[in-house]
């Protein structure tokens, strides 16, 4: 066992991985009816594991991903996963996959970051609209390459379209709401009383929201009203980093982290400052107290169900 071992670290000494660790995500594709706003009203959705947004995947920089994607033999569409995080063969990598069957492929991720995943299967339009959408994050390498954030929230940005087999509606950006989280003003119980949800954190943390935009068309400008992002990084990226942004914009298919602190108790509100993307739905209070739930933005919990 001793020699297996010593014989182990010499190849991953020779082949200078000594530091990779691999790390094993599994995700199945499901197509199941899911509520998008506070009533409960269901959509046809789409999904990675009967949530959307998908699983938060995470790993660290360097990290070999061994990715499986099964397609629950119950759906009736092929479906793939395309993670942003990757460089592979679009081709043979990103293939989809038919329903009752799975594939496994690999990826070493080089860059830290935040990334868009979400499936590629053709109509790729209608697949990422119907919530075929997740983030996949990966940490750097060096734990100082960013200030560490107290509490992390992810936030996905998305446009629903109320009849999810409508095609041509997607092309022509036919939209009635911007999302959060698959949720109409999900977590905004000010301009719905039904939202029962909202992000938490103490004045004086560092919050890190990981924000993607799944799109499938509209550009997000995202800004926190009565906040200043303290440093936004591009793609997440620690190297990528700007101070004192009022608003950054991500585009759709894109993603970037935000760290927010504020000084006093009281709330933000984390919208896209694109009017109509915002007043129809893309809005998220970030209430600051000292009574923070400490189990909020953190863990599972940076993903708010
Ligand atoms: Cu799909």
């Amino acid at each position: 066992m001793k020699k297996l071992a010593i014989a182990l670290s010499l190849v991953l000494a020779v082949v200078g991985v000594a530091e990779a660790k691999t790390v094993k995500i599994s995700l199945t594709a499901k197509e199941v009816d899911l509520p998008i706003d506070n009533k409960g009203t269901m959509y046809r959705s789409w999904t990675f594991e009967g949530q959307v947004p998908g699983p938060v995947v995470r790993a660290t920089e360097g990290d070999i991903i061994e990715f499986t994607l099964k397609n629950d033999k119950a759906n009736k569409n092929s479906h793939s996963v395309d993670f942003h995080a990757a460089r592979v063969d679009v081709v043979k990598d990103f293939e989809p996959v038919k329903p009752g069957e799975s594939k496994t492929w690999s990826f070493q991720a080089t860059f830290p970051g935040t990334f868009f995943y979400h499936c590629g299967a053709d109509p790729m339009i209608q697949h990422i609209a119907r919530g075929m959408y997740g983030v996949i994050i990966i940490d750097p390498k060096d734990p100082k390459a960013m200030p560490k954030a107290d509490r992390e929230y992810v936030l996905i940005q998305s446009e629903l379209y109320p009849n999810p087999d409508n095609q041509n509606d997607m092309m022509a950006a036919k939209w009635t709401n911007v999302m959060f989280n698959g949720g109409v003003f999900k977590y905004d119980p000010v301009h719905d009383p039904a939202a029962t949800r909202i992000l938490q954190a103490k004045p004086g943390e560092r919050v890190r929201i990981h924000f993607v935009n799944a799109g499938v068309n509209e550009f997000s400008s995202f800004h926190p009203i009565a906040g200043i992002w303290d440093r936004v990084y591009q793609s997440g990226n620690p190297k990528n980093v700007s101070v004192g942004m009022q608003s950054y914009v991500v585009g759709p298919g894109d993603a970037a982290a935000f760290d927010l602190i504020s000084p006093v108790e009281g709330a933000n509100a984390l919208v896209s400052h694109s009017m109509r993307q915002a007043l129809t739905g893309a809005i998220a209070i970030l209430q600051f107290t000292n009574d923070a739930d400490p189990k909020l933005g953190r863990g599972d919990n940076i993903l708010v169900k």
